[in-house]
């Protein structure tokens, strides 16, 4: 099969001695339906206890839950509803975006600029958006934030849930691709991003080869500021993290704990380390000083060894873990974290109050069953069940927590079933699953490839979410486990978050006190265009249906024109937008929101302002024309 050979050729590029047994007894039985067309295969051995109505929502209907799902390199944040599988909303973040005049408006113009990196360099372009998080309060969702990382640019973003709209971007310093990212439970005091590519400090081209020289960080940022508030350097590298559930430990795993610059190099070792993070010894450190200032950020110098805190505890734990752990996902209870080993067919268990407890760091460990080939991301049905994603296997994998501790290290028996996926699975997640009290009814695969599953759309496919019903602990081989519904998506979603929808409370109109201080209200009796300088000028105008306040305004030839527009209306869903193509203006104005822009009008002629949302039965007559004198 082409699959499982390309699978095995690029590990064996990678100098990789995985069990070739083991991969052709597993992956050749998940690669022969991607080959020869017997897809279905798996949904012939389902149980049949779950139909596809389950995520039928009728017309009219709502859905149960809230997805927010990462868009990997396409830069932007989706909001599915749960179980339909719907998509709701595009929420753009790294990158302008027409649609909701998102990077044309002077407010979010601003949110892109301010965060640097790409963006000023590169124009607005893009960004690698991998792991969505949402703010907690008490260990649950508090609807307030979700914040998404680019691993592209090495930045974190803030997207208001009150209005589903990016509203900060930091650039982080000492850190060249932001990866894994959490936030601190049960309170969200910090949100956690970390270094993947370790950088060069500072990285100004000279002595390149030193890898003494490159640094990796796990940074905290202030979640209202979004101010760094400090980083810590670590030995090797960090790929993904989670947190604890009582605000203490932060995890991270890595990969390159050689420090290599190449793939043989990165999987030269037999192990990798698990990294945790004690953040009441950062805290000491950093209040006793023990930091040091680079690039403006106060970072601390957690390399394995280290001792900064004034009790002389290390503030960075290194556990040992099977070569190249990925996933690192905390229990529910707060009592583990686990690492799924990517090129080893184990999850590693370990122990969160025994890590500062133990002389040997391998003592944390307590438990690692075999749960199949490339485990990478691991989720929770609040039963004591993990489910894990096998990207070498085309499956997920169901194990007992709990029976994965007791068990032999290497024991298969903790695994309660597999269900097999379509195909080649990164992370899954359940709903409400970083919560302490995940729901169980559903999860969600987020498989790569789709291959055959959808009408064939040209060489670039799109990724297939595939909905798993979870609901019941079933003794078959799929431990219960139903497929239900295959779900393509636009590349390249990483991950999801998925909360109740009594948990996501965002406004449907805007509140004009949430702008006031910045931006004035116009009424169509405000709407006017006044000189304010020699060569500027400010149009304010309203907009309902069908008509601006200005049904035209006049400026001269070179002025610097700054246009001021209130929707006025108060209906929700009746949105008026703002184009003049020829200036490339294009604002989309929410009711009662206020948006502006500010450009040059250096063309005499008559310019036609548009509204560009089919707002009325008189839509196309919403027009008003910019007359630009010559001067
Ligand atoms: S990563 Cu992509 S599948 Cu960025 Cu969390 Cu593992
Ligand atoms: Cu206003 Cu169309």
């Amino acid at each position: 099969d082409p699959a499982v050979t390309d699978e095995r050729a690029s590990l064996e590029l990678a100098g990789l001695e995985i069990n070739r047994r083991d991969l052709m007894r597993t992956g050749v039985v998940a690669g022969a339906g991607a080959a020869t067309g017997f897809a279905g295969s798996s949904l012939m051995t389902q149980s049949g206890h779950a139909t596809s109505d389950d995520h039928f929502v009728e017309p009219g209907e709502t859905d149960t839950y809230y997805g927010f799902w990462s868009g990997g390199h396409s830069g932007e944040v989706r909001v599915l509803g749960m179980p339909s599988m719907r998509e709701i909303r595009r929420i753009p973040v790294f990158q302008r975006d027409g649609a909701v005049g998102y990077g044309h408006d002077e407010k979010t113009k601003q949110v892109l600029e301010e965060g640097g990196d790409m963006s000023s360099r590169h124009g607005l372009e893009w960004g690698d958006c991998h792991h969505p998080i949402l703010s907690e309060s008490g260990g649950d969702y508090d609807g307030k934030y979700l914040w998404i990382n680019d691993k592209g640019g090495g930045r974190m973003a803030r997207i208001n849930l009150k209005y589903f709209e990016t509203d900060a971007i930091t650039d982080i310093p000492n850190m060249q691709a932001c990866h894994g990212c959490s936030v601190q439970s049960p309170d969200t005091k910090y949100v956690y991003g970390v270094g993947e590519f370790r950088e060069p400090v500072p990285n100004d081209g000279r002595n390149v080869d030193n890898p003494d020289k490159y640094w990796s960080t796990f940074t905290a940022l202030n979640p209202e500021s979004m101010d760094v508030e400090w980083q810590v350097r670590v030995s090797g590298n960090l790929d993904n993290a989670d947190s604890g559930k009582n605000g203490r430990w932060a995890f991270a795993t890595g990969y390159n704990k050689e420090a290599a610059f190449k793939v043989e190099g990165m999987t030269r070792d037999d192990r990798d380390y698990v990294k945790a993070f004690d953040v009441d010894a950062i805290e000491s450190a950093i209040d006793s000083g023990n930091y040091r200032k680079v690039n403006g950020v106060k970072v601390l110098d957690g390399r394995k060894g280290s001792r900064l805190n004034s009790s002389g505890d290390p503030i960075v734990h290194y556990i040992p873990t099977p070569k190249s752990p990925h996933g690192c996902d905390v229990t529910p209870s707060g009592k583990y974290v686990t690492a799924s080993g990517k090129l080893s067919p184990t999850v590693t268990i370990i122990d969160i109050e025994k890590i500062p407890k133990v002389d040997d760091p391998e003592d944390a460990i307590v438990g690692q069953p075999k749960v199949g080939q490339g485990p990478l991301h691991t989720t929770w049905d609040g039963r004591g069940h993990g489910y894990t994603t096998l990207f070498i296997d085309s499956k997920v994998t169901k194990w007992d927590i709990e029976e994965a501790v007791n068990a032999k290290k290497g024991s298969t028996k903790p695994v309660k079933g597999k269900v097999t996926v379509h195909y080649s699975p990164g992370h899954l997640q359940a709903a409400e699953a970083e919560t302490t009290n995940p729901s169980g009814d559903w999860l969600v695969s987020l498989n790569k490839l789709s291959k055959d599953r959808f009408l064939p759309v040209g060489p670039i496919h799109p990724d297939n979410d595939q909905l798993i019903d979870i609901s019941e602990d079933g003794t078959d081989k799929q431990g219960g486990m139903d497929l239900i519904a295959d779900h393509p998506v636009h590349p390249e979603p990483h991950d999801c978050v998925i909360a109740h929808r009594d948990k996501i409370n965002p406004k449907t109109t805007w509140e004009k006190s949430d702008y006031a201080d910045e931006k004035p209200y116009v009424t169509p009796k405000d709407s006017e265009v006044n000189r304010t300088g020699d060569r500027s000028v400010h149009v304010k105008m309203s907009a309902t249906r069908n008509q601006y306040g200005l049904r035209d305004f006049t400026v001269k030839e070179g002025d610097e024109v700054t246009i001021t527009v209130t929707n006025i209306e108060t209906t929700r869903d009746i949105i008026h937008g703002l184009a003049i193509p020829k200036h490339g203006i294009n604002l989309a104005v929410a009711p009662q929101d206020t948006r502006e822009v500010t450009f040059t009008a250096d063309q005499p002629g008559v310019y036609w302002l548009y509204c560009t949302y089919f707002c009325s039965a008189l839509h196309l007559e919403m027009r008003s024309r910019m007359i630009v004198e010559p001067r």
